[in-house]
């Protein structure tokens, strides 16, 4: 998996070149990660990335061809011909099935991270493929948007986590049906006399197994129930919700 990122702040992406799974993928050659500077694509002697926006009012817009400039070589430095995509809160929804398809497509992928009060139209109209987002709200840059989608799609990439089942385990994944993940518990098993559930301890895979769907169900239940509402449950997971309930309620 390919990822470039057009951004004025290629400091930034330390986050994720040099902590964590990212790293770690980029180490081992699963995940590979690059960035474009606008300033460096500027010819004044200033390197002046923003200008006033046509029509007045406050802010500054990024200026098209430095954009244009570093997209160009992000291209040309692409294995294949890369999908060119703008973070903004205007865009698609991000979500585990947007990671899981990037990853699993392993198209590359260009990002821009739009400053100021954001970037020439023109760009967006001509240049990007697709418009995302991970929220409705304004953050002062897309650089943590964009580390955010390389993240959670770097998690699904084959051979990133140790134990191939981690990713398809994650909340939100199509293995867990799109529920919340269950608790998770380590050592000490009592720790300021506060226990572990005891089926943790049992060794019975069976029943820890039913334990954690039936919690996944739970907690989906008591913290996000929109995302229930939208999921079809088999007869096996009606029955674990209702004991959660019955247990919650009593
Ligand atoms: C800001 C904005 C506000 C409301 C509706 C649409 C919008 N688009 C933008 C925009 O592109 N802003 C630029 C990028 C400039 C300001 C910093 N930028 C940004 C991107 N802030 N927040 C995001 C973002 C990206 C993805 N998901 C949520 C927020």
């Amino acid at each position: 998996m390919w990822c470039g990122v057009i951004t004025l702040f290629p400091q930034m992406f330390k986050v994720i070149s040099e902590c964590g799974v990212s790293s770690r993928a980029i180490k081992e050659g699963l995940l590979g990660l690059a960035t474009w500077d606008p300033r460096d694509f500027t010819t004044d002697n200033y390197a002046t990335v923003d200008d006033r926006p046509f029509g007045g009012g406050p802010g500054m817009v990024m200026l098209a061809t430095p954009l244009r400039k570093a997209l160009e070589s992000a291209k040309r430095a692409a294995p294949r011909k890369p999908r060119v995509i703008y973070v903004s809160p205007a865009g698609k929804r991000f979500d585990a099935s947007m990671a899981r398809k990037f990853a699993m497509n392993d198209e590359p992928l260009i990002f821009i991270a739009g400053r100021y009060e954001g970037i020439d139209q023109r760009v967006i109209e001509h240049d990007v493929d697709e418009i995302i987002s991970i929220g409705d709200y304004v953050l002062s840059g897309g650089e943590l948007a964009v580390m955010v989608i390389i993240d959670a799609l770097t998690r699904w990439i084959p051979g990133v986590l140790g134990h191939e089942q981690s990713a398809p385990n994650d909340a939100f994944s199509e293995e867990n049906a799109g529920l919340l993940d269950c608790p998770h518990y380590t050592r000490p098993a009592t720790l300021e006399n506060q226990s572990v559930p005891s089926v943790l301890l049992s060794g019975d895979h069976q029943a820890i197994k039913r334990w954690r769907k039936k919690q996944s169900l739970g907690q989906t239940w008591l913290n996000r129930p929109d995302i229930l509402e939208k999921l079809t449950l088999d007869e096996t997971s009606q029955a674990l919700l209702a004991e959660f309930q019955q247990e919650y309620e009593s």
